[in-house]
């Protein structure tokens, strides 16, 4: 067990100064208006239905290095988890706005889109010139179909995009405080693999940032680069490299947000995140670490190597629970402690972890929203 490190959380007015100097200095989405109207619609329909409420966060988010972006960082999230728990929340009941990364999975197209398996591989032409599904595929498809129509025809599944990691703080900032209405019926169940580190507009180039200096104006005596000093002493380049070829990338903390989330924009919704770890031997302790710093109510810690295997939830008042798909040998794992990766069996587990981390979600979310109806009740 690692040392408990004291929480050292920013005192509530920090917070509000870093909020409204991140999302001044940040231009929101283009679409941010028309998203805001469409999630207002739904949120306001599901909670007048007193229907519980899931925001699905999923996908990686971009971190452009040019405001007319050619290039950007970017990390490995496909949207596999969030896709494939939207699934599993609409089969308990719960209405899904999806708000992802554009073009990472989708909830049902999922099964469709694989770079492995291209979707025109499911079809064939059929009589008269139609198209169909390969008869071994057709049952399935039908299935996924029907889900997929039900989902929409009754209104139960909402999906917006976002691209960059500052489209993605603004869409989560508006629908948040949109989904105070739902009270405890909402829950924010944050998958969406989030960019720790960014270049602040001030220090981001307008224009494609250029590899040669053919674009410069022609020397004269006084800009000639033999007259400029040296302002970055990159002591340990290699002189093979000259300086003036080199990209030196500078990027600064993307602000933690989430105590804003929790105690602002969406003070009455239960609050899920993901903690996302390669080293087994810190996760745990960085998961009881950001509930005791944000003090939300459930972190679910996963490895990137294990994370279709099993996944920890971290709680408040809880011991951790570690939650596992069944496999051969599974029975010699430690209940305690995280899988040896050289373990697993290889390639995919057969069963989605992901239907058994909803219901205990939900199992969660229930005791949630009786112990705000019972504070609530104590205090009528
Ligand atoms: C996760 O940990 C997700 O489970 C994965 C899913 C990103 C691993 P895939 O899309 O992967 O199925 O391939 N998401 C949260 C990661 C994250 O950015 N968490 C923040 C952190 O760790 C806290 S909100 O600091």
């Amino acid at each position: 067990m690692l040392p408990h490190t004291p929480s050292e959380t920013p005192p509530a007015n920090l917070n509000a100064l870093a909020e409204d100097h991140y999302f001044g200095a940040n231009p929101p989405p283009k679409d941010l208006e028309k998203h805001v109207a469409l999630a207002k619609d739904f949120i306001d329909f599901h909670s007048a239905a007193g229907r519980r409420l899931v925001l699905v966060t999923s996908g990686g988010t971009t971190v452009p290095l040019e405001k007319q972006t050619v290039r950007f960082i970017d990390n490995f999230s496909a949207g596999t988890r969030g896709a494939t728990s939207a699934e599993y929340f609409l089969e308990a009941g719960y209405a899904v706005l999806f708000l992802h990364r554009q073009f990472s999975l989708l909830p049902f197209s999922r099964h469709y889109s694989h770079a492995t398996d291209c979707f025109l591989d499911f079809l064939r032409e059929g009589s008269n010139g139609s198209v169909v599904a390969r008869d071994e595929d057709a049952a399935k498809m039908l299935h996924v179909l029907r889900k997929y129509r039900e989902a929409r025809d009754k209104n139960m599944l909402l999906a917006l995009p976002f691209v960059s990691i500052s489209d993605y703080l603004h869409e989560l900032r508006s629908i948040a405080r949109l989904m105070r209405p739902l009270g405890p019926n909402g829950l924010l169940y944050l998958a969406a693999a989030v960019s720790d580190f960014f270049v602040p507009p001030d220090r981001m180039s307008e224009h494609k940032i250029q590899s040669t200096n053919a674009a410069d104006p022609l020397p004269t005596k006084s800009n000639s680069p033999l007259n400029e000093p040296e302002t970055f002493d990159n002591f340990d380049s290699s002189p093979a490299v000259p300086r003036s070829k080199r990209l030196v990338v500078d990027l600064d903390p993307v602000p933690k947000f989430l105590k804003n989330l929790v105690e602002g924009w969406s003070p009455e919704g239960m609050i899920a995140s993901f903690k996302l770890e390669t080293d087994p031997t810190i996760l745990v302790h960085k998961a009881r670490y950001s509930l005791d710093r944000y003090q939300h109510h459930l972190v679910i810690g996963n490895l990137l190597s294990t994370r279709k295997w099993e996944v920890v939830f971290v709680s408040p008042g809880n011991p951790d629970q570690w939650i596992r798909v069944p496999f051969k040998d599974g029975g010699a794992v430690k209940k305690d402690e995280p899988v040896d990766p050289k373990s697993l069996p290889e390639g995919e587990p057969e069963v989605e972890i992901e239907s058994l981390i909803i219901p205990a979600v939900e199992e969660l979310h229930t005791k949630y929203i009786k112990s705000v109806e019972e504070r609530k009740g104590i205090k009528n």
